[in-house]
């Protein structure tokens, strides 16, 4: 942090602080008598400045505006002057580096600026706006936009903030809603809410990401409201011209996040709450789950069928039912009577074993873990002492406090036997947290906060984070260096840095796999990365063609599994018969292919704050009118796809943006900001890869590193002006990556009527054991005569029957010139 001079605030008087607090402790509000009365800030009378921080009062409410970063700036209220601790389960540090701002105090505002963004303070009415500096695009409050409630039942107040919504304003984000992908025109809630066979529109769901993005005048801005309370936003529903946010307790706090870009907005959140660890490679295989796949004999058939069927697979799940008695960190006996030795035989056949962990403990005196949280009360109480007691699958349980930094490391400790056992993956559910009967905890149950103690209002949102959160750092530490595996199913904003996330329980519906498609796009945005919904739909039965139709679109879930409930037909890629099996195949087989292109991308994630999946709108951000082709999206900046969403369907139409993609199959080429009618039989589903790109591949395997790689595919497709792709590589693993042990690759592609050029630069550490890529060169113009590797003429290249350029080079090549 740079320190500035004070600006100098002539008219500003200099607030006292102790004053204002001594102030408002002689006049507590008598909340017994006081009738709800909405109260709004009066006009600015005094201002003051701190560092990186600026404090606006009108007497008795303080206002701290907050410069983050160039791009970022915070607002706070202090209804009575007071404000709560600065503590943030999402965002773990709030100041980031900030080059220059200055405040200058006009006649009727004040006004602070950084290189990009002013935030304009009025003084009358209080009113705070944010313009962008280069697209002069505005963020402004409403009339009596702040304003709070006594909340006359809990104490503290009901928080409120409005803003202006532009006529041709949009809004996105919110991450876990699971209607169309613009949200404007509706209203939300986030209450982390078990969904069981949730519909379209449905709301609350499984998580709570109090982050939007507007988008009007071609640039967008984001919001995040970082409160965990119970909270809400309108996007112009209760009124086109308005779109407000609140919450049932705790600190108005949001950060406005500058644009001009979607991307621009995305990766500055994720700036805010972190990305996703890289994690383990096996893990962006396919995976295997259902509820439940029990006794040995069971998952070993599974896991036979797999490799006799030649179907790749990494993962086979464990559902509640390889527990004793739905405990936690117990197995059944009778259904696994060495699990030890069943888990080494299935990692020798290269599947890796996933187990689900509850939160809730059964109550019983025999179970040590029952005993360990009892002993050193880990477990929640109620406000009255008495412990939250809850129905679960184990009957009667208890529930560790999460949110206590002693119960999270000792429920990380819990994990030991299972990680020595060989367990590789963990899946907590039931996070919400979900109880039986009364849907959740009441609200007042009580939680440790990390010190910042509160009632499940203010937790409950944050409850599966922590939990996931404990079950990674235990992991962390127990698995040395390597790369634990978690998957969560409930979350709040900055659960990217602990897990993954599925989608909950949906349905085996064609509406579902259009809702999915959304879902996954929406939590991208969001700033949660690994998402994938269960393939085929938990409750219900898909048919072979809609079974395959997912397994398309979850080749391009960053997480790819297929889960079913328990009283549903089999569902595995073989269960619909030789047809589907085919395709099903098929496709996990491309997933395998692409697997280095799926990798780096997720690189690009973790380095850099992209999202994986990039929705339509984010390569054209003037076509966000509508919910235009809300179906199609990006796999990192170089696959487009167009999944088939439609029963029946043996063709769709797909619009591709600005550039020239080729189509993935047939390599026709076609030139972008235009509709297309695009064949898509059962077999097939519309991809495309945008021209220049140089799209990494490695041999189908039936697992991740089931063989040594001695050669990777270079997919090169010409392009008339200049593409760079990235390709990264690492132990696949461990975290040496963390300590610059990892190989960034960029390739640079140019052609033209005569020539086609790709340049490679490597950069970093890791050496990997491949010496050759195999090359093919897809789309080139001319009758090729001449290829010269680093200058030197190689006579060893043909043109294979699809017309590609192939030949062999060393993987260190510096430029290919082909002509
Ligand atoms: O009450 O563990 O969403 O994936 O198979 C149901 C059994 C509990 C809900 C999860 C689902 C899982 C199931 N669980």
């Amino acid at each position: 942090m740079e320190e500035q001079e004070d600006p100098i605030i002539d008219k500003a008087e200099m607030m006292d602080e102790t004053e204002d607090v001594q102030q408002h402790l002689n006049n507590p509000v008598d909340v017994s008598v006081k009738p709800i009365i909405k109260q709004y800030l009066g006009a600015v009378k005094k201002v003051k400045k701190e560092g990186n921080r600026f404090y606006f009062s009108d007497g008795d409410a303080r206002v701290e505006v907050r410069i983050v970063s160039d791009e970022i700036i915070r607002v706070r209220l202090a209804p009575h002057g007071v404000f709560l601790d600065d503590f943030s389960y999402a965002v773990p540090e709030v100041d980031q580096k900030v080059s220059v701002f200055k405040m200058v105090e006009l006649d009727d505002c004040y006004t602070i600026s950084t290189s990009t963004v002013t935030c304009r303070v009025e003084k009358a009415t209080f009113h705070i706006s944010f313009i962008d500096i280069v697209t002069s695009v505005v963020m402004v409050d409403e009339p009596n936009s702040m304003h709070w409630e006594e909340n006359v039942d809990f104490g503290g107040y009901y928080i409120y903030a409005t803003k202006k919504c532009q006529d041709e304003e949009n809004f996105f984000g919110l991450g876990d809603k699971s209607g169309n992908f613009n949200l404007r025109g509706r209203r939300f809630e986030n209450w982390n809410t078990d969904a069981y066979s949730f519909g379209w529109n449905q709301d609350p769901l499984y998580r709570t990401i109090p982050f939007y993005i507007g988008i009007h005048d071609k640039a967008a801005y984001g919001i995040f409201f970082d409160n965990t309370f119970k909270s809400y936003f309108d996007f112009g529903e209760e009124d086109v011209h308005k779109t407000s946010f609140w919450a049932d307790g705790g600190e108005l706090q949001y950060y406005y996040i500058h644009g001009p870009h979607m991307m621009d907005v995305v990766k500055r959140y994720a700036s805010l709450t972190g990305t996703h660890p890289m994690p383990p490679k096996w893990t962006l295989g396919y995976q295997q789950c259902r509820w439940s796949y029990y006794p040995e004999a069971k998952v070993k058939d599974i896991a036979k069928q797999f490799r006799d069927r030649k179907i790749p697979c990494d993962a086979i799940y464990l559902d509640i039912d390889y527990m004793d008695g739905y405990r936690c960190f117990t197995w059944n006996k009778k259904y696994f009577p060495d699990p030890r030795r069943m888990i080494k035989e299935l990692a020798d056949d290269g599947f890796k074993t996933v187990v689900m962990i509850d939160p809730g403990i059964k109550v019983d005196d025999d179970y040590w873990v029952f005993k360990e949280g009892k002993d050193n009360k880990y477990f929640c109480r109620r406000s009255d002492d008495y412990f939250m007691e809850g129905h679960v699958w184990p009957g009667r349980c208890q529930f560790p406090d999460f949110t206590s930094p002693k119960v999270r490391k000792w429920w990380g400790k819990l994990y030991e036997e299972l990680v020595d056992m060989g367990v590789a993956g963990f899946w907590n559910d039931m996070n919400e947290p979900a109880v039986f009967g009364s849907g959740t905890f009441p609200n007042d149950v009580r939680h440790n906060y990390d010190g910042y103690r509160g009632s499940h209002r203010k937790a409950h949102n944050v409850y599966g984070m922590q939990m996931v959160r404990a079950t990674y750092e235990g992991l962390k530490k127990l698995m040395r260096n390597k790369r634990p595996f978690t998957i969560t199913r409930a979350g709040y904003s900055g659960m990217q840095r602990y897990a993954s996330v599925w989608t909950g329980d949906n349905v085996a519906t064609w509406e579902h796999l259009k809702i999915g498609n959304i879902q996954c796009q929406r939590l991208s945005v969001s700033g949660v990365p690994f998402c994938g919904t269960d393939i085929g739909g938990f409750s219900g039965e898909p048919d072979g063609e809609l079974f395959s139709r997912w397994i398309q679109l979850g080749v391009f879930s960053p997480f790819m599994r297929a889960h079913s409930a328990g009283d549903t037909a089999e569902r595995e890629p073989w269960s619909f018969g030789d047809f589907y099996e085919d395709i099903n195949r098929k496709f996990i087989e491309l997933r395998y292919r692409l697997m280095p292109y799926l990798y780096s991308v997720f690189w690009e994630h973790h380095r850099y704050g992209f999202p994986i999946l990039r929705p339509l709108i984010m390569l054209e951000q003037e076509n966000v009118g509508n919910n235009f082709r809300q179906d199609e999206f990006c796999y990192g900046d170089k696959l487009l796809i167009c999944p088939v969403l439609e029963q029946g369907a043996v063709s769709r139409k797909v619009y591709l943006p600005k550039g020239t993609w080729y189509n993935f199959w047939t390599h026709e080429v076609l030139v972008g900001e235009s509709e297309h009618e695009v064949e898509a039989q059962i077999d097939s589903m519309p991809i495309f890869v945008r021209a220049g790109s140089v799209l990494p591949e490695y041999p189908v395997m039936q697992y991740v590193d089931e063989k040594a790689i001695t050669e990777v595919f270079l997919n090169i497709y010409h392009s008339d002006y200049e593409v760079n792709s990235f390709m990264y590589e690492d132990h696949g693993d461990t975290f040496a990556y963390e300590q610059d042990i990892y190989l960034e690759k960029k390739f640079t592609v140019k052609g033209d009527e005569a020539h086609l050029k790709i340049n490679q630069n490597v950069a970093g550490l890791y050496t990997p054991n491949y010496e050759l890529y195999d090359c093919n060169v897809i789309g080139v113009k001319f009758k090729v005569n001449k290829v010269l590797i680093d200058s030197k003429e190689i006579t060893d290249f043909s043109i294979d029957e699809r017309g590609r350029l192939r030949f062999k080079c060393n993987k260190n090549f510096f430029e290919i010139q082909i002509s």
